[in-house]
């Protein structure tokens, strides 16, 4: 996807979940919006943006954010989960759910939630997902990522309702702390930059003591004590979290791997 779709792919993350007044543009109480009315809005600010273009965004949407009301015509567009907007009730399907589904948060909510139990705060629903991965990756964008698995199952015997939206996660309104377990403390892991570059590519301590790297696949991860270790070393390291270097890096190709033989002639 081109960096512009990227940009207008967030811009609808929060017109269609959170703000739609931020371009103009309103949903109905299901959530949908005119892709007609939204593609002027769009293009206010950028004139080249097409349906062809909204269509890419929809399809590589990382995590399926966004539908549109049939793949055809394209008439409506909205936002599959997430939203904030009160007014906003999405008729999900009820579902029978798995036996445990799983919440990833940060370990700082944690006391706060053995209080009240997960709930919904300014989204209109709990998320939940029924692998650790995904929840890994939800968790950790609040700090340190603590796993919780629920009973989903007991809860729906129990008569709490269970709806899963069509990009695969399931929502609940509250999760009481009774049907709430520990399942894993994510330990954050660290990068080792030696303090040197290749060019403007950082240097790596490379995989099982064997030198250096640029190449994050062949570097190193170590655990917070195993960092501090090193740093204590004062030799100039400098240590990074793994997530915070994995948000930051880019595709680029090694000059030195480039054959101009191979080259169109
Ligand atoms: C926490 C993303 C204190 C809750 C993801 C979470 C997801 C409490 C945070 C979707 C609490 C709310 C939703 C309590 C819950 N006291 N904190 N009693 N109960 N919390 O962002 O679940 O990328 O509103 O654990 O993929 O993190 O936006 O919810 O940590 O599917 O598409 O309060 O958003 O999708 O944070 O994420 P959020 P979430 P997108």
């Amino acid at each position: 996807m081109t960096p512009n779709n990227q940009r207008v792919s967030r811009l609808l993350s929060k017109a269609l979940r959170h703000d739609p007044g931020c371009i103009g543009i309103q949903l109905d109480k299901e959530g949908w919006t005119s892709v007609k009315e939204l593609l002027k809005a769009i293009q206010m600010e950028n004139p080249g943006f097409t349906l062809y273009d909204l269509k890419e965004i929809v399809a590589e949407n990382d995590k399926q954010r966004f539908s549109f009301d049939d793949n055809i015509n394209c008439t409506k567009i909205r936002a599959n989960q997430g939203h904030s907007i009160k007014k906003i009730e999405i008729t999900y399907k009820e579902q029978q759910p798995p036996e445990f589904l799983y919440h990833g948060t940060a370990t700082k909510f944690y006391d706060s939630i053995k209080k009240t139990g997960i709930t919904k705060q300014n989204r209109n629903y709990v998320h939940l997902s029924d692998n650790i991965k995904t929840a890994e990756s939800v968790g950790k964008r609040h700090g340190k990522c603590l796993i919780l698995k629920v009973d989903s199952m007991l809860m729906f015997l129990h008569g709490y309702k269970w709806f899963k939206s069509d990009n695969g996660v399931w929502l609940t309104d509250e999760i009481p702390i009774k049907y709430v377990k520990i399942h894993q403390y994510i330990e954050e892991q660290y990068y080792i930059h030696s303090g040197d570059y290749v060019g403007n590519a950082m240097l790596w301590w490379a995989l099982d003591s064997k030198g250096y790297t640029t190449d994050l696949d062949k570097a190193q991860k170590f655990s917070l004590d195993e960092a501090k270790l090193i740093l204590n070393n004062k030799r100039g390291d400098v240590a990074y979290s793994v997530d915070y270097i994995n948000h930051r890096t880019s595709k680029t190709v090694d000059m030195q791997y480039i054959s101009p033989n191979e080259s169109l002639k």
